[in-house]
Parts: structure tokens; C-alpha cells; sequence
């Protein structure tokens, strides 16, 4: 059925041009396409005027990436040469009328003219004209005699959005230099103008700050003699990395060429474990926590009521205003754990001077008193949506709405310039598919669903929707070290691409077979060529039926159950429940099943740690078993693999044991899913 769709999607695209026009990606708001073609000719001449300088060298190296030059001339000139026979003009008109970053691209027989409204609109014309360009032929000795053909046509072309966003998290993942680059020039081929850098978390602090330079040279590694602990996948050696600032001005500079700016973020006042493992001193009670970090409970918090708290802010935020010129500056403010302000008789105190009731008061005079050291280096903040909903904070703080689309709703009806970006839409670390890698916890997210989205769904009026500057697509990166090389762009790609067309095609013009049909036909044909190794669609498979069976157990360990979590929960095989020790694992620790008649079966997987999410397992470990035919001794007979297991007894088991022998890695407790036992 699916093969019918899309043989049916492919005659679509084959015999309308005007459905698939030239597959642009994301889809320009006007385009007419007219007789005839223009041949690049062997000597290329780039006439570009001097607002947009680098991009006439960014053009150049783009052009000769892919074909060959017998010479290349550019001249900065804002006039033409009477003859401009196979020129390629670049240049700002202020009077275009055309909104930011719009820009025309008109291509005829003679000469290709891009007119921007300023030096984003000439970048968005230049991607628009290089999805154009048919692919690189083979270099050849005789270049002159290779035909370069570009279509005849007539583009008038504007973003729906000022901003459109990527948020990529470094901190649970470190991500080098050469691939961040990379990522941002994808991006900029998207015309995606906005990367939001998620540089610190509980996990690690990836930036380097020179007045205090612990901060990235301890907090940025954990595991081994650091003292953040391993998480996520690096369980023996020490892992992580970071930035030096010579690196983030570079990266800085790549992305500006590129109409990029970048929005650096230190996620404050919680999922502050890094560097409050490197200073023990801004939390309330001054002691590092030994627990493993965490990226859904946010323990680690920074005190509201020490002083000293603010100097120390202020010397890391005007380290990192200096290097970033974008006017924001994005300061976190999701998911802060109260407690240690309800504990803290400072804190209190702080509240009962204040006549504040409520602990969340606190957090929204942590936002104020951050935004006014931003001030003074010329800065705002931007705050994940629970800051803005703690209290009043400055009317210029800009809100990122994460959490639901209501979320973001709220935010924009309360006056501020609001970010959407609805995890249940944008959040590209959840699975497309239930089989796939990924989270889940904001349920799935195919490509399709990223399409569908239009922020005026939302029942904002029009005035109120006049604060939706845009919206934001995000992969946090708990994941990464499991998902391997390819994780970054299979997760991100095609639905960046999707994203991109939110953010910029107007809603009238987009259609989903449309956009289907243009990535079919040409545009993932595009991302292989920028080297971007994206998500192909499963094939469906002929699976064979399995059916479960649930065979009655009884459970022994070295470890105790919480008592809302007893291993008695896993007697009934429902998955999604889950038992939970009292504390970490140790080598030793065992769980031990045994049944109450021999089992006969094909495979039994088990499973610790969270479903998705590699967190309070056994990081390694074996599995044994007791066969029916010697039910006292135990036959090894796997070993464990980022805490699971799945074992195919030939003959049949009386009982099965899994042995840890890993590291401890501070996690508060392990995890147990219910054994899934297939029937042979
Ligand atoms: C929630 S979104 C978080 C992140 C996690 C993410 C995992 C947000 C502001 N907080 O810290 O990485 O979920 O999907």
C-alpha cells in the first residue's frame, strides 16, 4: 500500500512542475518559471556590492566545490557593466520593500540577479539559486565543452518567521568543533537563521571561562577522577570536552557568514550539577551531592540568597556576553527543584524580607537579578517558559515555550516576544516511530507531525500572535554516545527540513504531499550531497507473530524494592510498570527469577534501567541460567549491554539471574522492566 502511495506521489511529481517546481526546500512564496536557461560560463564573474562581501567569497567556494572555473572575478560594485553576459550579481537593495531577509533571484538567459533586503535576504537568495544548480558533473580536462544549466526563472521569496530556530544540547553529549560547524551550515542551507547553544547542564559545562577556568577544565568531563559522574553511556573512561573561547569566536564568525546567529545557553538556576560539583558553594548547603547527574530532576540548584552567587554569574556572563553578539543571552529556568530554597534559612529569609508566599517567587528574582547583569553587558535574557510563569520578570525577556503548546500560548499572551517550540512537535530526540531510537516521553514524533504544526492553531489572536517570533526545533542529547555517528543528523534529518518549512513558508502554501514529493524527488538527494546522513524510513517489515507468555515467577535479590516500586509489580508483565531499588548498583548486586514450573520459550529479554533511556542499570553484567534438567547450578550465558539482554534458551529454564559487574555509577537506585518471554 505504502509502495502504491508512493509510485502515486512520484506521477504527481513528474507531470505537475507546477506542484513540484523546482523542489525548493523549504518552499519560496512566489515563484515563476520562464523559458529558456542560463549556462554558468567557464569564467565566473561575481559583481556583489559591500554590505555582502563575504558572501561573494562564501558563493565562489560553494561554485567551486561542485564545478570548475577557469578563472573566477568578483568586483564589489554596486552598478552593473554594460554588458552582464554571465554575470552573477549579489547585492542589498534597502529599497527592495521587501521584508527582512527577503530577496529576489532572478535568473535569465543573460545573468542571475539576487537583490536582498539586507545581507540575510542575498544569503537566502544564494541557497534558493544553489538548490538550483543541477549536480556536479565529473571534472573533466576540457571544462569549457560541460554544460551548466540553471532554469530561467523569477523568485520573490520572504520568511513567515523573524526567527527560526535549532536548539542543539552539547552538554550531555559533547559535540566538536568541526561537527557543530557542519551542523550549523546545514542548517543555513535550511535557511535557519537562529542556533541555540545548549552549552551547560547537570552533565557538563562546555565553555570555556577565563577568569574561572575550572569551570570548563573539571566540569567539563565526568567519570574517571572527575568529579561529576558517568552517565549516559561513557560508564568507565573519562568523557566530555569543551570550547575554548578562540574556538566559539571562530564558530561564532562561520555562523554569521552564514546568516546565523548564535544564542549561547547556561542553564541556570537548576541542572546546575556541573558546575556545582566544580563549586560546591553555590548551592544552599555548600555540599556537592555524590548522586549520579540527571537530566529530569533538577537537585542542583543555585542559591538565591548568596551574595557571592551574583559576582560569580556575573563574571561567567560577561565573559560569554563579550564573545556572542547575539542580544540575547538564553539563561534556562526550566524544571527547578524548590526544595533547596524551602530549606535554605537564607533563602527564608530572603522570602520573608521579600513578603514572597511562594518558593517559585524566588526563581523569578534570580531571572530579574540575571537579567539586570546581562543589562549591563547590553544584553537580555531568554528563559525556558516556567521562569516566565514563576512571576513578573522584565518586559524584553524573551520565552522559549517548551512544555505544550499552551505553554508557549501563555508566554505570548503575557507580552513577551515568545520562541514555540512544543516538545510534542519539536523535540527531535523523540522516535518517529515507536521501533526507532529516541525518547518517548512527549509521545512520537514523525516527520509529518513537525509539518503540521502552525503556531495560529494555537487560538492566539492576531495581536497576541504578533509576539510569535518564530519557532524552534530541539535535540537534547542524553542519547548520543548510544546512538553512535549517525545520531545527530538521523534524528535531526528529514525533520529539520520539515521545520524549516514551518518557520518559513507561508501556511496557505504548504501542503504535505507537496513537500513529500519535492524531498522524494530531489531534496534528500540534496542532503546526501551535503553529506548529511539522515533517517530512512523502515522498511515494513514481514515480522513474525510473537506471542508473549507470562509465566508465574518469584523474585530474589541482593537489593531492596522501594516500596511503591515492589518486584512484586513485575509479576504481571505489564509493560510501562517498573520496579525500583533503594539504591544503586555494585558489583555483585543480582536479581534472580525463578519460575514456578520450567519455562519453555525462544527468547527472554530483560531489561534495567529505564525503557528509553540508559539510566539506573546495571552498566554491565551477566546473565545465567538454570536449566531443567540441572536446576541447582547456573550456566552463564550472556553478557549484558547497556543494561539488557536477550537470551534464547535451547531447552528449558527453571530460573534466570542477572549479575552486575560494573562500576557504581551514584545512581539512586536500578530499575527493572518486566521481563518480555517469547513463546517458542
Ligand atoms: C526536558 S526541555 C528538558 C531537557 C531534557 C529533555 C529530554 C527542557 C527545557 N528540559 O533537560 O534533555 O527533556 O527530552
Amino acid at each position: 500500500m505504502k509502495r502504491i502511495a508512493l509510485a502515486l506521489v512520484l506521477s504527481v511529481c513528474t507531470f505537475s512542475s507546477q506542484l513540484c517546481g523546482q523542489d525548493f526546500v523549504p518552499r519560496p512564496v512566489s515563484v515563476e518559471e520562464r523559458e529558456g536557461f542560463f549556462r554558468l560560463p567557464t569564467i565566473l564573474r561575481i559583481y556583489y556590492s559591500p554590505q555582502v562581501a563575504p558572501l561573494a567569497d562564501y558563493l565562489e567556494a560553494e561554485l567551486r566545490r561542485s564545478y570548475r572555473f577557469d578563472a573566477v572575478r568578483k568586483t564589489e560594485s554596486d552598478r552593473l557593466p554594460s554588458d552582464t553576459k554571465g554575470i552573477i550579481q549579489i547585492y542589498v537593495d534597502s529599497e527592495s520593500g521587501l521584508p527582512a531577509e527577503g530577496y529576489w533571484l532572478n535568473v535569465s538567459g543573460r545573468d542571475i540577479l539576487i537583490a536582498g533586503a539586507d545581507y540575510g535576504g542575498v544569503f537566502n537568495g544564494i541557497q534558493t539559486l544553489l538548490q538550483m544548480l543541477p549536480d556536479a558533473p565529473p571534472f573533466c580536462d576540457d571544462c569549457k565543452s560541460v554544460d551548466i544549466p540553471v532554469k530561467c526563472i523569477n523568485i520573490t521569496d520572504y520568511p513567515r518567521f523573524e526567527y527560526r530556530g535549532m536548539m542543539l544540547d552539547v552538554a550531555r553529549t559533547f559535540v566538536p568543533k568541526e561537527t557543530v560547524m557542519r551542523y550549523i551550515d546545514n542548517l543555513s542551507r535550511h535557511k535557519i537563521n537562529r542556533f541555540h547553544w545548549h552549552l551547560a547542564n547537570d552533565e557538563g559545562w562546555r565553555i570555556e571561562i577565563k577568569s574561572h577556568p575550572e569551570l570548563a577544565e573539571v566540569g567539563g568531563f565526568r567519570g574517571g577522577d572527575s568529579p561529576i559522574r558517568p552517565v549516559y553511556g561513557a560508564w568507565k573512561e573519562k568523557y566530555g570536552g569543551y570550547y575554548t573561547q578562540e574556538d566559539i569566536r571562530e564558530i561564532v564568525a562561520y555562523a554569521a557568514v552564514r546568516n546565523v546567529e548564535i544564542i549561547p545557553e547556561i542553564d541556570l538556576p537548576g541542572h546546575s550539577r556541573a558546575v556545582a560539583r566544580v563549586v560546591p558553594d553555590i548551592l544552599c548547603d555548600g555540599e556537592a551531592d555524590t548522586v549520579a547527574t540527571n537530566g529530569y530532576d533538577a537537585r542542583n540548584v543555585w542559591c538565591v540568597s548568596r551574595e557571592e552567587n551574583y559576582e560569580l554569574l556575573d563574571d561567567i556572563l560577561s565573559e560569554i556576553s563579550a564573545l556572542f553578539p547575539s542580544r540575547y543571552i538564553h539563561i534556562g529556568g526550566d524544571e527547578v527543584d524548590y526544595g533547596q530554597w524551602r530549606r535554605c534559612p537564607h533563602c527564608r529569609e530572603l522570602m520573608a524580607s521579600c513578603g514572597f508566599s511562594e518558593p517559585e517567587q524566588l526563581e523569578a528574582l534570580f531571572v530579574e537579578r540575571v537579567c539586570d547583569i546581562l543589562a549591563r553587558y547590553g544584553k537580555c535574557a531568554a528563559v525556558w517558559n516556567e521562569a516566565a510563569e514563576a512571576g513578573r520578570l522584565p518586559s524584553d525577556v524573551r520565552v522559549h515555550g517548551w512544555e505544550s503548546v499552551d505553554a508557549a500560548c501563555r508566554a505570548a499572551r503575557a507580552g513577551y516576544a515568545t520562541v514555540v517550540m512544543p516538545s510534542s512537535w519539536f523535540y527531535f530526540d523523540m522516535k518517529y516511530t515507536a521501533a526507532e531510537p529516541g525518547l518517548r516521553w512527549a509521545g512520537l514524533v514523525p516527520t509529518e507531525k513537525v509539518y503540521s504544526f502552525d503556531p495560529r492553531q494555537s487560538g492566539l489572536s492576531t495581536e497576541e500572535m504578533r509576539n510569535v517570533v518564530g519557532v524552534e526545533g530541539a535535540l537534547w542529547h542524553e542519547l548520543g554516545l548510544l546512538g553512535g555517528a549517525t545520531y545527530i543528523d538521523r534524528q535531526s534529518y528529514p525533520r529539520v527540513c520539515a521545520l524549516a518549512e514551518v518557520a518559513w513558508t507561508p501556511q496557505e502554501q504548504r501542503d504535505w504531499v507537496d513537500f513529500e514529493c519535492r524531498m522524494e524527488r530531489t531534496h534528500y538527494a540534496r542532503l546526501s550531497r551535503m553529506g548529511i546522513r539522515y533517517r530512512i524510513e523502515p522498511a515494513v517489515q514481514e515480522t513474525q507473530v510473537e506471542v508473549y507468555i507470562t509465566p508465574e515467577f518469584a523474585v530474589e535479590s541482593s537489593l531492596r524494592a522501594r516500596t511503591a516500586n515492589p518486584f512484586s509489580i513485575l509479576t504481571d508483565y505489564r509493560w510501562g510498570r517498573q520496579a525500583r531499588t533503594t539504591r544503586g548498583a555494585r558489583p555483585g548486586d543480582y536479581v534472580l527469577f525463578v519460575f514456578a514450573a520450567p519455562v519453555d520459550c525462544r527468547s527472554i529479554e530483560i531489561v534495567t534501567g529505564f525503557s528509553d533511556l540508559p539510566r539506573c542499570l546495571f552498566v554491565e553484567g551477566y546473565a545465567e541460567v538454570a536449566y531443567e534438567h540441572e536446576p541447582d547450578r547456573f550456566v552463564r550465558i550472556g553478557e549484558l549491554e547497556n543494561g539488557r539482554i536477550t537470551i534464547r534458551p535451547a531447552v528449558p529454564i527453571v530460573a534466570v539471574r542477572i549479575v552486575s559487574t560494573g562500576t557504581p555509577t551514584g545512581d539512586e537506585s536500578v530499575i527493572f522492566q518486566p521481563l518480555k518471554i517469547v513463546a517458542r
